[in-house]
């Protein structure tokens, strides 16, 4: 594939760009319905029913694909399984915000990371009257997923959207910032979903299954616009904006975690390298660098746990600077 455009293509400006990633992707299939979840989730955490304005966050979880195909057979992907999205979700909630979890449909799922792959067949067993119950072996953890999942949707804390192309994330990231543009302050975004750096812009694209036969496949890929720029500036330009950066060169990550910091006029960039991403991570902002690590003397911690705490406290912060200067 040729990722560097080989084509002539003429120079566009970055808001060009932009215009024609939205006015070229497929409409979202479920808008309406995506839309008033939306609104009445951000209406009943504005005014939660234990009498304070809830704070809420998005975060965005797993990765986004890149079909190569409109009738789609073939697409790209990458490595993100959704687990650092699912566990901050669960960290987020006990930290007492509302939470909309944008992620790729089928990725990890909060409270549900200690079960076995297969939780269906490997959680339960019939006995002799043909009774489905809980295996003994995974009960503890069977229990804790319902009652913690049951308590956030019970108290309406906890909205999910499912997203799996390039086109339905950047089309439901930008119907979420605007919902929540509202929250000014209170709202904050927590970008860990791992996004399509390049794909095939939707007009360019073949309708049909690409047949297989001949030696090479070409294949233009072009840049997706960073959106993280228009989020802060024009979707929801008050809110408290977190975004990842991934390396597999650690030389290299705190540099690029600090570029990436200035570029999209981020909050904090949380570093992370691939291979230890769930031992440590660094919270890079614009005066400090903070190495975040798990708690390895407690069995079962998450390195979210402190980094949930960290930014929880830096966002408190932040609402309370925006009041001040209102
Ligand atoms: C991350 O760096 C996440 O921490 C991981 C989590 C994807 C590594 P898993 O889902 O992994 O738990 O398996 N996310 C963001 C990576 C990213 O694509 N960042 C962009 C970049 O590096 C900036 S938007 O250019």
């Amino acid at each position: 594939m040729d990722a560097t455009n080989g084509l002539q293509t003429p120079q566009l400006t970055f808001e060009e760009e932009v215009k024609a990633f939205f006015d070229s992707a497929p409409p979202l299939q479920n808008c309406a319905e995506i839309s008033e979840k939306l609104k009445e989730f951000i209406a009943r955490n504005s005014q939660h029913s234990d009498g304070n304005a809830k704070r809420v966050v998005c975060v965005t979880s797993g990765g986004t694909t890149a079909p190569l195909e409109q009738r789609c057979v073939r697409y790209v992907d990458n490595f993100s399984s959704g687990h650092r999205g699912a566990t901050s979700t669960e960290y987020f909630l006990k930290a007492g915000y509302a939470v909309i979890f944008l992620y790729r449909r089928g990725s990890f799922q909060p409270f549900c990371r200690s079960l076995p792959d297969d939780p269906l067949l490997e959680c339960f067993e019939s006995n002799d009257d043909s009774n489905i119950r809980v295996r003994e072996v995974h009960a503890e953890a069977v229990k804790r997923a319902i009652i913690e999942h049951e308590a956030a949707v019970a108290d309406g804390l906890l909205l999910k959207l499912p997203y799996r192309t390039i086109f339905e994330y950047l089309q439901m990231l930008q119907m979420t910032a605007m919902s929540m543009r509202c929250l000014g302050p209170r709202g904050m975004f927590y970008l860990s979903a791992a996004v399509s750096d390049y794909y095939v812009p939707w007009k360019d694209m073949v309708e049909h299954k690409i047949q297989s036969g001949s030696h090479l496949l070409d294949v233009k890929l072009v840049q997706v616009p960073k959106m993280l720029l228009v989020l802060g500036e024009e979707w929801a330009p008050s809110a408290f904006c977190i975004s990842f950066k991934l390396e597999t060169d650690s030389n290299i990550l705190l540099k690029k975690a600090d570029k990436a910091l200035r570029k999209y006029k981020m909050h904090a960039v949380v570093a992370n390298e691939l291979s230890t991403r769930k031992e440590e991570v660094v919270v890079v902002t614009s005066s400090e660098k903070i190495t975040v690590r798990r708690n390895t003397s407690q069995p079962g911690d998450d390195v979210e746990n402190p980094l949930i705490k960290l930014l929880s406290g830096r966002h408190l912060a932040y609402i309370e600077e925006s009041s001040s200067i209102r």
